[in-house]
């Protein structure tokens, strides 16, 4: 397993590539050029001149989080083709760099969504938290400004204030695509995009739904342990995988995600790992790593992975807002370097024990 850490780029993180090194048993960063528009190929120089950035501080660019699917390309719309071949542009450059693994999501228009970026619990952290009677009461430019207000002045990935203007016509774009035809539009993209994975040896791997039911109107196909698999089977590819993110998946508790872990395997090709508090359906907080401060059996989840054999790239993902520091919401410091010494530890238990017995 190769512990890494999201990291936004200098310009736009307030974490910086020394800090993120002097964190113990982390081997690398994922991370992204966030500032080419989704859609076009990515200049080969800049991936080129991340990677050395990346590498002259001590660590290795272990995977691009995200490369984003146009919106035509998630609708099927008349010009999606030339988006998707940009995309394989883009993978042919990152592979030919070495770089091999992809994150992507298919969440039509939006990224994750919360009712609330800074909710303060008792200690006075604050973390996200969701809660779906707020989010029917709202509409989505509602939404968008409230995110973007509460952002401590970065840039949500998915939630561009710019996107605002258009979303009409975006959401007019998804007329008429339903669940059956966003998936197809999905198997359109990976019958495309695969083939030249495999040549390039690049592992795609899909970021289930963040909350795992549709919003706003708009469909959602990857958020159950049915429709992952029916996608994985619909290109059966090894390099066509998932990002198992135990915060989105976990957010119904219909997923069992230990079980799912079990199931899909080394389809797996990256892991997310945080863990939320759930008050009820359509109702949860994020909460830090540790099993006793949420839902989940943090335990249980890492047994799993080591049970598979998972030796892939695995991350902490949000983190509360603690000590003060002010960052961009979940993507602080403090929490995740806690939540990765916490994984790290569960992790060399379970090495630890299975040498023993
Ligand atoms: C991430 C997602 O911050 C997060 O919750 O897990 O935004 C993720 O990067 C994208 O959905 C992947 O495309
Ligand atoms: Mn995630």
């Amino acid at each position: 397993m190769d512990m890494s850490f999201r990291w936004f780029g200098k310009d736009e993180d307030s974490v910086t590539l020394e800090q993120i090194r002097q964190i113990p048993g982390i081997k690398g960063v994922i991370s992204a050029l966030y500032d080419i528009p989704v859609g076009e190929a990515w200049p080969v120089y800049r991936i080129h001149q991340l990677k050395t950035e990346v590498e002259e501080s001590g660590l290795a660019l272990l995977g691009i989080e995200s490369v984003n699917v146009h919106d035509s390309i998630k609708a099927g719309a008349s010009d999606r083709d030339r988006y998707i071949g940009n995309y394989i542009t883009t993978v042919k450059r990152l592979g030919d760099q070495g770089v091999s693994l992809i994150c992507y999501n298919f969440m039509p228009v939006f990224d994750w969504l919360r009712s609330d970026l800074a909710q303060e619990r008792q200690d006075g952290s604050t973390v996200m938290a969701y809660r779906q009677d707020i989010i029917d009461g709202i509409n989505p430019e509602m939404m968008f400004s409230q995110m973007n207000a509460d952002a401590n002045g970065y840039l949500l990935p998915g939630w561009e204030p710019d996107k605002m203007e258009g979303l009409k016509a975006l959401f007019d774009t998804y007329r008429g695509v339903d669940e059956q035809r966003l998936f197809e539009n999905l198997v359109y993209f990976l019958k495309a995009v695969i083939p030249v994975c495999e040549e390039y040896g690049v592992n795609m791997a899909i970021h289930p739904d963040d909350p795992a039911w549709p919003i706003f109107g708009l469909p959602r196909i990857i958020h159950n342990r049915e429709n992952i698999m029916r996608m994985l089977k619909a290109v059966d590819s090894k390099y066509n995988g998932l990002t198992f993110c135990t915060g989105s998946l976990g957010t119904s508790s219909d997923n069992d995600l230990s079980g799912m872990i079990k199931e899909l395997g080394d389809r797996i090709h990256f892991v997310h790992i945080r863990n939320l508090k759930i008050h009820g359906k359509g109702h949860f907080e994020e909460s830090a790593h540790l099993s006793s401060d949420g839902s989940f059996d943090m335990y249980a989840i890492l047994k799993s992975l080591y049970d598979i054999g998972f030796n892939g790239v695995v991350r902490p993902d949000h983190g509360r807002a603690i000590w003060g520091e002010i960052s961009r919401p979940g993507y602080g410091l403090y929490d995740r370097a806690l939540g990765a010494m916490y994984l790290n530890g569960l992790w060399e238990a379970l090495e630890k024990s299975h040498l023993r017995n």
